[in-house]
């Protein structure tokens, strides 16, 4: 049995975990003072030997991404936070910066200085006012304390954390798209090559990390590489949290190592709610191709995942019970990257919208056969051909969903209706 592994979330319930003397209580800014003390170099080695993925969904190797910058060369580097977040069934970034801003902050010092950088950037979601006020508290206390600005703790090493505010879109979650909304452009993703590795922020070498990912470097600076890959899988490193929510007795955030099953996490989360069975679940956010019992050992983490015909994503386990209508679920999806497609280019922008008519007569009743071969052949065609992964991740809750429910589409139209009480769920209350 795998358990819980409280690292990030360790000090959640303080009232004053928020607080940096809170964090420093609990041994925060130590990591700070080491890295400091360590030629960058080690330290993107040690990223690299921790084994540590990106935390933001794709799973990218933290330590190479950094080790792409160019070193030496006297140019600008930056580093850009992606706290974004906004991917359906994804909560883990909000309430690790409502909770623990300052090992964020601690991250952030400790990656710009890795990376060379002298500015930093966290780009948040501009709807989440509480998590901008609480951030910008925590960056004026690590200001005060020195931790941040001229000459940190007397090393010679100067950086500015700049906090910006989106303005609520989806697509500014694509790192990109991120970058040219920084920059006060529209929000809409580049072509890539190059990346942001290469050319980011202002045409500069530029790492762009979720929050998750940077708030993890602190522990393992502290505690080394091996304590981090020590926990989890061969090629899936360390811990993660696990969002559980939906029909979930205790819904929550759950930090274990990765490889942990979806059959453990619902057993320390006190089951499925009212004692129903579980239907239907994602494993990372609406993105990711759905899951059904089947799959509630597969382990959670990038291989098995992937191997089981989905992607470990954000770790957002959306869990629906029997009472949820598969199709309901998958319309409202779609509904929101149609609403959210940025409308560059056309398989997205016309197949999310085309997507969208067709699930919602198929919802109603009102489809026929054919419709659930329009739906699969439009995903098909957004599928590889769109110009991020929006469209990508738009299709994948399509696809999943005819392919383990096929008979409870066409049961709609069979019966001219939904064959189950919107009332009964609670979800769409
Ligand atoms: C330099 C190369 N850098 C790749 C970097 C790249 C990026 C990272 C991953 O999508 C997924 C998506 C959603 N030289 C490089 C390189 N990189 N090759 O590595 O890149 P990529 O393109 O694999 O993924 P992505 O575009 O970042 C992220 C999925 O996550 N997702 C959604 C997440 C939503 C949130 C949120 O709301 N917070 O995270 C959920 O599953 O579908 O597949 O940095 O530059 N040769
Ligand atoms: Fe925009 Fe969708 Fe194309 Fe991405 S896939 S560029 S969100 S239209």
């Amino acid at each position: 049995m795998t358990t819980l592994t409280p690292i990030l979330t360790k000090n959640w319930d303080e009232a004053d975990s928020f607080t940096r003397a809170g964090y420093e209580r609990g041994g925060g800014y130590q990591a700070v003072r080491t890295a400091l003390g360590m030629n960058p170099d080690d330290i993107i080695q040690a990223v690299k030997d921790s084994g540590l993925r990106g935390r933001g969904g794709a799973g990218f190797p933290t330590g190479m991404k950094w080790g792409f910058i160019p070193q030496g060369d006297g140019k600008p580097h930056y580093l850009v936070v992606n706290a974004d977040e906004s991917e359906p069934g994804t909560c883990k970034d909000i309430p690790l910066m409502m909770a623990n801003p300052h090992a964020l902050v601690e991250g952030v010092i400790i990656t710009s200085f890795a990376i060379r950088a002298n500015h930093a950037f966290i780009y948040v979601r501009g709807e989440v006012l509480h998590v901008i006020r609480r951030l910008q508290a925590a960056i004026a206390e690590a200001y005060e304390a020195g931790y941040l600005g001229a000459n940190i703790l007397g090393s010679g090493y100067d950086l500015e954390l700049t906090l910006h505010t989106g303005a609520g879109a989806y697509i500014c979650g694509e790192e990109t798209a991120l970058l040219d909304s920084l920059e006060g452009y529209r929000g809409q993703p580049r072509l890539k090559p190059p990346f942001p590795a290469v050319a980011g922020l202002y045409a500069a070498p530029t790492v762009i990390n979720n929050v998750e990912s940077i708030a993890s470097v602190p522990s393992i600076i502290g505690n080394g590489a091996e304590w981090f890959a020590s926990m989890g899988t061969e090629k899936s490193k360390g811990f993660g949290i696990f969002s559980l929510s939906g029909h979930v007795t205790r819904p929550g955030q759950y930090e274990a190592p990765l490889g942990i099953t979806l059959r453990e996490l619902l057993e320390m989360a006190g089951g499925m709610r009212n004692g129903k069975r579980l239907k239907f679940w994602t494993p990372g956010g609406s993105s990711t191709p759905i899951f059904t019992e089947e799959h509630l050992d597969v382990p959670l983490d990038f291989e098995s995942v992937g191997a089981a015909g989905s992607m470990l994503g954000t770790r957002a386990l959306q869990i629906f019970d029997e009472s949820t209508c598969v199709v309901r679920a998958v319309l409202r999806w779609t509904e929101f990257y149609a609403h959210e497609s940025c409308g560059k280019c056309t398989p997205c922008r016309e197949g999310t919208y085309w997507l969208k008519q067709v699930l919602a007569r198929l919802e109603k009743g009102q489809g026929t056969e054919e419709d659930l071969g329009t739906i699969t052949d439009i995903a098909d065609n957004i599928l590889g051909r769109s110009f991020c992964a929006l469209g990508d991740g738009a299709t994948s809750p399509i696809t999943s969903s005819v392919q383990y429910f096929r008979d409870e589409y066409l049961k709609h139209f069979e019966i001219g209706g939904c064959p189950f009480d919107p009332a009964a769920s609670t979800l769409w209350a």
